[in-house]
């Protein structure tokens, strides 16, 4: 459509929407609890089926051509009717989010068919802070499907596009209350008082905020629900595992020598979801090291992480995850790559870890201070995670709750290291964060603790403390998303 059709339809949308009385001007109290002197209802559109079409058509024009999408879901209930108008019209398959449904575990919170990989654009009819946005796009994130755009028919403009953003949600709108009210004014339908009453109020409340549970819901689900999620055997292990022993600590077994691993192994596995090596640093390894940390691991059910940090092409990385003396690819279960080189060395590792069911976490963040993996960097990893979602399991984070989009598809895990009880740091560039931090406001899943707990008298009892502190954490996060 051109600008100036696009306008012309604009106008006549708004008269049309006048004259039927959804738009009315006195004193109301918004969902948000502001107090406005204009009120939309488009409920009523349901009694005017040309209307309701012109509404839907012109919406679907206002979706850039460069948007995917795979299915639709309206918010409920406004946008119900304008959602499958939508779908009836451009044969795109609509999903129905179940309002009433509070237990996303129980019952079924998104009806339809899809998959769980699909991308599902919202469609909405008014926006003011984004919260109805953001309450229809958790369950659907919490079933699997991505959510990264929502198109809306007036936006109020009152912070709901920058909200979404925060929550990695991009918001189309077909007009603003600003040009709505001005068209109204020129038609001569407002007066010039009324008109300057409401920019007066907008100006006043250009920011109405998000409750804070909208945007954890929008993003937090339980490990169990994300086991489901997870495309890769041992990403899906990982969470199981995490349920089962009620851990998110990862120990970081930074010790001298492979028999003290082993023994801190045995030690500490009881209290642990995973356990990182840094195989290369051991004067005493053995080709059996792998196998006796492997039934150790087996013996108290946990993980094997091999912290290489991979980051060269992908055919050199295919012999370094395979071969030397370490022979990685046979006992660690995950491993972790650096993405400087580019997607290829995602492709290099899965082509010997995939057979074998192993999983890959990307460096995406950095502890260390003054470290460059931060911004575009960060966003591009996340981005071959996506494109490599059979393989890669998540990430190494420090902060994605701060991510654009927020800590993203929650089929990926986050860990973070950089933990310790009190924040800090050591004299070498590396920054610690408290478990709390790291799990409820960072949004992260995992904490990564090494001489936290491998430099104290008693590992075993300090990772205990850990555990639970880290799991607290979670429990803490998990309440927030079903109050
Ligand atoms: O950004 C990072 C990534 C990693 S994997 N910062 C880190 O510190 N790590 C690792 O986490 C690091 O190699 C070490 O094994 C562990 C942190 O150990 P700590 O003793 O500082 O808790």
């Amino acid at each position: 459509m051109t600008s100036s059709a696009a306008s012309s339809s604009m106008e006549s949308l708004i008269l049309k929407l006048h004259e039927i009385s959804a738009v009315k001007f006195g004193t109301f109290k918004l969902k948000s609890g502001i107090t406005s002197p204009i009120y939309i209802d488009l409920r009523l559109i349901v009694s005017y089926p040309t209307l309701l079409r012109e509404i839907s058509q012109t919406l679907v024009s206002t979706i850039p051509s460069t948007t995917h999408y795979d299915v639709i879901c309206g918010v409920p209930y406004t946008a119900l009717p304008i959602a499958t108008t939508v779908s009836v019209t451009t044969a795109v398959p609509m999903v129905m989010r179940r309002k009433e449904i509070k237990d996303y575990g129980t019952s079924k919170a998104i009806e339809g068919s899809f998959n769980p990989d699909q991308t599902c654009l919202i469609i909405e009819d008014l926006v003011t802070s984004g919260t109805s946005v953001l309450e229809t796009a958790a369950p659907l994130r919490a079933a699997g499907l991505k959510v990264v755009d929502a198109v809306v028919l007036i936006d109020r403009e009152q912070g709901g596009r920058e909200n979404l953003a925060e929550n990695g949600i991009t918001l189309h709108s077909l007009m603003n209350l600003r040009e709505m009210v001005g068209v109204l004014r020129e038609k001569g339908k407002v007066s010039d008082e009324t008109e300057a009453m409401v920019l007066r109020f907008l100006e006043e409340n250009s920011k109405v905020s998000v409750p804070e549970k909208a945007k954890v819901a929008s993003r937090v689900s339980s490990y169990g629900e994300r086991a489901k999620l997870a495309k890769n055997p041992t990403g899906k292990r990982l969470f199981e595992v995490m349920v089962e022993k009620q851990s998110n600590l990862c120990l970081a077994a930074d010790v001298g020598t492979a028999a003290e691993l082993l023994d801190i192994a045995e030690k500490v596995g009881p209290e642990i979801c995973l356990l990182k090596t840094h195989v290369d640093i051991f004067p005493d390894f053995t080709p059996d090291f792998g196998s006796k940390l492997r039934s150790i691991a087996e013996r108290h059910n946990f993980l094997i992480f091999e912290d290489r940090k991979f980051a060269d092409i992908g055919n050199t990385v295919t012999m370094q995850y395979e071969g030397g003396i370490f022979r990685i690819l046979d006992w660690a279960d995950i491993v972790n790559a650096h993405i400087i080189s580019g997607p290829g060395i995602v492709d290099g590792l899965k082509l010997k870890g995939l057979p074998r069911g192993r999983g890959l976490l990307l460096l995406a963040e950095m502890s260390s201070s003054g470290n460059l993996a931060k911004g575009d960097y960060t966003a591009a990893a996340a981005k071959i995670a996506e494109d490599h979602s059979d393989f890669v399991i998540g990430f190494i984070s420090v902060n994605p709750a701060s991510w654009q989009g927020g800590p993203g598809n929650p089929a990926f895990i986050h860990a973070t290291p950089g933990v310790q009880m009190v924040t800090g740091g050591d004299a070498l560039g590396q920054q610690y964060n408290t478990p709390y931090s790291v799990i409820h406001d960072r949004g992260s899943d995992i904490i990564i603790v090494g001489r936290g707990i491998i430099k104290a008298k008693n590992p075993a009892e300090v990772a205990h403390e850990y555990r639970l502190q880290g799991w607290d954490a979670y429990m803490a996060k998990c309440k927030n998303n079903s109050n």
